[in-house]
């Protein structure tokens, strides 16, 4: 099966870059990366925990809010899925307690070994209150914008908010996850960072999830796009399903290459999801996919600066407040 060939393949993908990293570490101490990949001591013992933003028992996810030293920070704790190449050492290495036994029917809780065992955990710290809100459980509302509405009620919020986009600079200049770089166009016109997006571990090809982060530094969304732009997205488009059949055996035909709009970072960048993954905001009411982009744009130069585009907002969105200033909700 292809999808278990992959899954084989990224195995040797990480062990490859295991070693590259441990050749690595030296020159990435200057880099602050030294670190990575090594145990570190527990920076989360003393996280005190104050509410919980969001859970999903489906997602097997926990979105918590806290003090870290007494400065703010959100936690996100994750279940990975089991992988298929820790399927006998999850056998034969287990302890198992028998729950029930019915007919041919018995359920166990089965403790496996620490490694097989690890929870994935990202840390905002310090956080702002867009980072705890960004969490926090909300209702959505499906807003429409004109062309007109976008000059006269986003844009001007967005160039307001100063959400920090360092970690986007940080990666374009190597100062951050530069060995997690899965391919680089350095061209300051055409060029792009791909690298997996940190909510994918990156243990099986199941939730493969990478982003193109645009050299251009001042394209702030899919409303700054016009023909213009048609050789920088093209060029994405060819370059990063080549870089990812490569790397991770997975043809075009398996992925969904799409941008967010609104997105949660005002840099251009285009997400790469493994079809059949439900990763989130790939939904019609976010997503548009990078193929109908470049039609879009081939067919009328400034499609993106005149179309009415919808996207969702949460309820306790700044954003979502202009539009119903404005009377557009
Ligand atoms: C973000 C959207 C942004 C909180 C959280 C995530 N992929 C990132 C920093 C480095 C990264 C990402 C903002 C922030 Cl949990 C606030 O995402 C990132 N590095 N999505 C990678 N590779």
């Amino acid at each position: 099966m292809a999808d278990s060939a992959a899954k084989r393949e990224i195995d040797s993908v990480g062990s490859d870059e295991l070693s590259h990293k441990v050749k690595k570490a030296k020159g990435d101490s200057e880099n602050g990366q030294g670190e990575v990949g090594k145990e570190s001591e527990n920076v989360l013992s003393g996280f005190k925990t104050s509410s919980v933003l969001s859970d999903s028992a489906r997602e097997k996810n926990i979105f918590v809010r806290g003090k870290l030293a007494d400065q703010d920070a959100v936690v996100i704790l994750e279940k990975t899925p089991i992988r298929e190449d820790a399927l006998a050492e999850l056998f034969s290495g287990s302890r198992l307690r028998l729950e029930m036994r019915n007919d041919i029917y018995s359920t166990y809780r089965l403790q496996a070994p620490p490694h097989l065992n690890e929870i994935k955990t990202t840390v905002v710290c310090p956080a702002t209150e867009k980072h705890v809100k960004k969490y926090q459980r909300q209702e959505s509302f499906l807003v429409e914008e004109t062309g007109e509405d976008y000059q006269s009620i986003t844009l001007p919020y967005i160039q307001k908010q100063s959400f920090s986009i360092q970690w986007v600079y940080n990666i374009l200049e190597k100062k951050a996850e530069a060995d997690r770089i899965v391919y680089e166009d350095p061209d300051p016109e055409v060029g792009f960072v791909l690298l997996p997006d940190f909510k994918w571990d990156q243990k099986q090809v199941d939730d493969l999830y990478l982003i193109a982060i645009v050299h251009q530094r001042d394209i702030r969304s899919l409303r700054d796009l016009t023909s213009e732009h048609l050789p920088l997205l093209q060029n994405i488009f060819q370059k990063g399903k080549e870089a990812i059949l490569q790397r991770y055996k997975l043809p075009a035909s398996k992925l969904r290459v799409y941008l967010h709009y609104q997105p949660s970072y005002y840099h251009l960048h285009v997400h790469f999801t493994k079809l059949g993954y439900e990763a989130p905001g790939c939904g019609v009411e976010r997503a548009h996919f990078l193929a109908d982009v470049i039609q879009n744009l081939q067919s009328d130069p400034h499609y993106y600066k005149t179309r009415t585009l919808f996207f969702p907002l949460r309820a306790d969105d700044g954003l979502l407040s202009k539009f119903k200033e404005a009377g557009r909700l």
